[in-house]
């Protein structure tokens, strides 16, 4: 049997207060699995973030693993360390190919993989395409028949194989996320994308793609919708909790309720195989699809958070946008999950392309007169690759590189592409944490509903914040 090849994943990322969540890098997990199940490997896996290394010092730490091969990924707001990132990797372990993949790469395609001197990029799901490439490395065979690939040839002329990315049909034969190769309980002590204080949680992708095709969203996994088996999503919960004692997991699908007889048998399985747990959905739900027995099944089953993607409380931006959500039944559902005390918080998304002053105030109104708990508002930030950032190239800003990518951020996003103002746009952004947040109902609400009211002080500067942010606009 030939020596296994020695494999580097990281994530890039740094922490700040902007970006102040962290969960495991379930990207790399995936790719981690799947491809020791298939071929000799050593693999290290480090996340920049959880570390806290700083460039120089993620390049030392591959140093020391002396990898045949480097993979990288991340989103786009921390790809402007990419150029650097790589060119240390590349002097620091000359023989290593290094490979791209992940949200940002998938996104912004061939410009993502010319700003660096990477070998290689993959864009969308990577978990065969990552195997192709270490075999072709292995064996010294080429890259041109890896369907989908950016790649740079012995003259560093960039090639881009034609196809796509090759996608796994059949999810449940996928290995289950290598969660040992990292220390899970290191994130354990970070903050996750639910606003609650918690403790012993895994990440679960239960799902892959979402037919909706909204003009803003992503298309890392494509339009259709493939999904895990109930029976293989309750074994893994298992499996984790048997090996790292979880009372507590995290679905980030894309649309977790597609499909409802998969939702309703996914709870009663888990009941009957484990019994209620944890449940939150920081990402997943879709509100117009939801009725009573699709929550209480989640209830029963253990579901304590979930988001609520409303994005415009507007009929016209809905069409527009082609999110083309039920506006009612958002309300509806929001008031069936709040009635089982589930605590919920809602996405919201200000300055879409035309949107007036006087449909700002109707979504901020809808947000704020519905039985969220909680409420968070973005800037409309159009990404490469969607249908929203060919409207935005209308924008000036859109011609410069650097902008887009210090612009992309749904927080201080700078492509205004609505029919107000800079300045009104940043009123409203502001002003709708005022709306939402300043009503003796919701406070009381959020008191009574807060997964873990002894530890509800801590979020009571953030809550602060939050209010005063309106107050001083
Ligand atoms: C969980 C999550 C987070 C977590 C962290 C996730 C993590 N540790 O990776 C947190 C809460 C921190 C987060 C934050 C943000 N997120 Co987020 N997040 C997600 C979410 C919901 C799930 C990610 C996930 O686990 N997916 C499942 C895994 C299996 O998929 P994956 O990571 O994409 O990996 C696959 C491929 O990309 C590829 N791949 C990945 N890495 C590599 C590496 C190599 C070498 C190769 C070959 C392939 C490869 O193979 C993998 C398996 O197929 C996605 C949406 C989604 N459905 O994916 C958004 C998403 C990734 N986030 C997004 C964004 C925009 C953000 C924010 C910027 C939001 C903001 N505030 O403005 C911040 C950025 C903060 C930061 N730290 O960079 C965008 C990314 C777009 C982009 N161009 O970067 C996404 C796609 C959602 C969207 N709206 O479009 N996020
Ligand atoms: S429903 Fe969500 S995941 Fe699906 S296309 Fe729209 S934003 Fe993307």
């Amino acid at each position: 049997m030939s020596q296994p090849l020695r494999i580097f994943l990281t994530q890039l990322g740094l922490r700040d207060s902007v970006h102040p969540f962290t969960s495991p890098p379930l990207g790399l997990l995936y790719l981690a699995a799947y491809l020791r199940d298939k071929c000799p490997v050593d693999i290290r896996i480090v996340c920049q973030e959880v570390e806290k290394y700083s460039n120089d010092s993620l390049v030392r730490s591959a140093l020391d693993f002396a990898p045949d091969i480097i993979g990288v990924g991340c989103m786009t707001p921390y790809s402007q360390a990419l150029p650097d990132v790589i060119a240390g990797f590349r002097a620091a372990m000359p023989k290593a190919p290094i490979i791209l993949g992940g949200p940002h790469v998938s996104a912004f395609g061939r410009r993502a993989f010319e700003m660096c001197a990477a070998d290689a990029a993959v864009m969308g799901e990577g978990e065969r395409s990552f195997e192709l490439y270490v075999e072709a490395v292995r064996n010294g065979s080429g890259f041109d028949q890896i369907p989908g690939l950016l790649w740079r040839d012995a003259q560093g002329n960039i090639i881009s194989n034609p196809g796509d990315a090759p996608i796994i049909e059949d999810l449940d034969s996928l290995p289950m996320p290598a969660y040992d190769l990292i220390d899970i309980r290191k994130y354990w002590r970070m903050q996750s994308m639910p606003p609650i204080p918690r403790q012993r949680y895994i990440t679960l992708l239960s799902s892959r793609g979402c037919p909706f095709g909204c003009i803003w969203c992503h298309n890392i996994f494509g339009r259709r919708f493939r999904a895990h088996s109930p029976e293989r999503m309750v074994d893994e919960i298992m499996h984790c909790v048997k090996q790292y004692n979880v009372n507590d997991v995290e679905f980030v699908d894309d649309c977790f309720n597609l499909q409802q007889s998969r939702v309703e048998s996914f709870s009663s399985l888990l009941l009957k195989k484990h019994g209620p747990i944890k449940l939150a959905f920081p990402n997943a739900l879709r509100t117009d699809i939801m009725n009573q027995a699709t929550v209480d099944a989640l209830a029963d089953a253990g579901m304590f958070f979930t988001c609520l993607a409303l994005e415009s409380g507007v009929p016209r931006i809905q069409k527009m946008t082609h999110k083309n959500l039920d506006i009612d039944k958002f309300l509806a559902a929001t008031e069936l999950i709040t009635k089982r005390r589930v605590f919920t918080q809602g996405f919201m998304m200000l300055g879409f392309p035309t949107e007036t002053e006087e449909e700002m105030k109707t979504t901020i109104a809808v947000a704020a007169n519905s039985k969220l708990h909680l409420g968070s508002f973005f800037l409309v930030t159009p990404y490469p690759n969607t249908p929203l950032y060919e409207y935005a190239k209308s924008s000036p800003l859109l011609q410069d590189d650097k902008a887009i990518f210090s612009s992309m951020d749904f927080l201080k996003s700078k492509i205004n592409m609505s029919a107000v103002s800079d300045e009104m746009l940043s009123y409203y952004f502001r002003k709708a944490m005022r709306s939402f947040y300043f009503r003796g109902d919701r406070i009381l609400r959020i008191c009574r509903d807060f997964p873990q009211r002894r530890l509800l002080y801590k979020y009571l500067p953030v809550f602060v914040t939050r209010v005063l942010k309106g107050f001083l606009s």
